[in-house]
């Protein structure tokens, strides 16, 4: 699977966010990753409804959204996305996870299982007939500018060991926090596909996007 990179949109500069948006698109990134925090869930508010609307209907890119949210099932309905976008939400937050799958597939969107550090990767076995994607959350979720957890490499790859011995090896890992230059070969080897980049990388003021993006294919060795 080629790697793909999903550029996390919070670290974006909010007051030129369209210039941002369109700059991102011409450095090659192919996802916009749109974090969504409720206050409950994580211990911070980011990106609302209005937000991601504007963004959608901006059409840019295909969107990448990370509900970190308790109870999305209520929530889903506020968000704008369509066909060819994914949407991932928290394991942890909902005891209705197949219902959330159902009804991201049902708009045309790719349903997506989030899992932060502590949650064992056994936990996702029973929801990857219709999954999309798998994201593991290499921080805590919440906030930018972490440090990648101790445990996050022997994670993924035991993810990826567990969707390929049951017959999904065609699903995608995304991997979020701390996706740094040094980081991404290592998590690429593990057997992560898709990067969310931020602030450890196209989003580092002593960059232009281009030359974030230049390298990271280079770190992953997809120059
Ligand atoms: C964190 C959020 C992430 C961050 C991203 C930032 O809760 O889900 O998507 O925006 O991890 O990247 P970095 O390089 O600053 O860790
Ligand atoms: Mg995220």
């Amino acid at each position: 699977m080629k790697s793909e990179i999903s550029a996390s949109i919070m670290c974006a500069d909010l007051l030129e966010l369209g210039k941002d948006l369109r700059a991102l698109k011409d450095s090659g990134v192919a996802y916009l990753h749109c974090d969504v925090m409720d206050g409950h869930f994580v211990p911070n508010l980011m990106l609302s409804t209005a937000a991601i609307k504007a963004v959608k209907k901006a059409g840019i890119l295909p969107l990448d959204i990370h509900l970190m949210v308790e109870q999305p099932e209520k929530m889903l309905d506020w968000f704008a996305f369509g066909s060819g976008d994914i949407v991932s939400f928290h394991l942890e937050a909902t005891e209705k996870p197949q219902e959330v799958i159902d009804r991201i597939a049902a708009r045309g969107g790719i349903p997506a299982l989030a899992i932060n550090p502590a949650t064992p990767v056994e936990t996702v076995l029973p929801y990857l007939p219709k999954l999309g994607m798998l994201l593991v959350m290499t921080v805590q979720p919440g906030f930018a500018g972490q440090k990648m957890t101790p445990d996050s490499l022997r994670k993924i790859t035991q993810a990826r060991e567990l969707m390929d011995a049951n017959g999904f090896a065609a699903i995608p890992l995304e991997v979020d926090g701390n996706c740094s230059f040094e980081n991404v070969p290592r998590m690429k080897d593990a057997g992560a596909n898709i990067f969310v980049a931020g602030t450890s990388s196209i989003f580092n003021p002593s960059m232009t996007f281009q030359q974030g993006m230049q390298r990271l294919i280079e770190s992953l060795g997809e120059a």
